[in-house]
């Protein structure tokens, strides 16, 4: 999608809290620290968008994007990361676990989740996993991102989209997109995806 303009939009911490403009949104899911903002910055090519920060835990609301393109008009919307140990744990994750679920479950223009998951790892964690049942459940598409692609050699890039494949059970062949906010490495694969479901919501809502 080639960008018109980007505005800062909607932030809240409060649960049901919706944007009130009624376009598609696009979220982004993923452990503290995994690369959700600097994939936002990365995507629209804007540096200093969405905050990145080194510690875990920057981003504590929920921030929407608005992105006007000429496919579509949407949002991006950067969400708190979970796993974030310094806060105290139970307020935590009372607070995290309903702004979220709340957001999965009954946001009426969220068209897709991009699920964030460190392709360093040996394959989701037990946060993550939590994270993509609750998306199983609210039926909200996902997208699957491999993060900091630019930390493995090309081969063991290769090895890892294997094993998180074969671990997040993909139907058909499908495969989860390896990306780096450094190199850009996945950025038309990832917009290629994205476009393609923007263009249908469009035609959708046209009809
Ligand atoms: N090498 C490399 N580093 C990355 C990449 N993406 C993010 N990082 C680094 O990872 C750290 C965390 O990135 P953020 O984008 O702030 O992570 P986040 O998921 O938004 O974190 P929270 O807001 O705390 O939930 C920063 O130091 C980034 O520079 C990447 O593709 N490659
Ligand atoms: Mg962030």
């Amino acid at each position: 999608m080639k960008i018109q303009d980007i505005t800062v939009g909607h932030t809240t911490t409060r649960p049901g809290d919706f944007p009130d403009e009624a376009i598609p949104e696009i979220a982004f899911l993923g452990r503290s620290n995994v690369g959700k903002s600097s994939l936002i910055n990365s995507l629209t090519q804007r540096r200093k968008l969405a905050r990145t920060s080194k510690s875990p835990g920057r981003t504590q609301a929920i921030r929407c994007f608005r992105i006007a393109g000429d496919v579509a008009t949407c949002f991006f919307v950067d969400l708190p990361g979970y796993g974030y140990a310094k806060v105290s744990r139970q307020i935590r994750e009372q607070q995290w676990g309903r702004l979220i679920a709340t957001y999965l479950q009954d946001s009426p223009n969220l068209l897709v989740g991009i699920q964030l998951l460190d392709i360093r790892r040996d394959g989701p964690t037990k946060l993550d996993w939590q994270m993509i049942e609750w998306s199983r459940a609210s039926e909200v598409p996902t997208i699957y991102v491999l993060t900091k692609s630019d930390k493995l050699s090309r081969n063991r890039r290769a090895q890892a989209v294997q094993k998180f494949a074969r671990a997040l059970e993909l139907p058909g062949g499908e495969k989860p997109i390896p990306y780096s906010a450094v190199t850009g490495d996945g950025r038309a694969e990832l917009w290629a995806a994205l476009d393609d479901l923007l263009q249908h919501a469009t035609e959708t809502s046209a009809a």
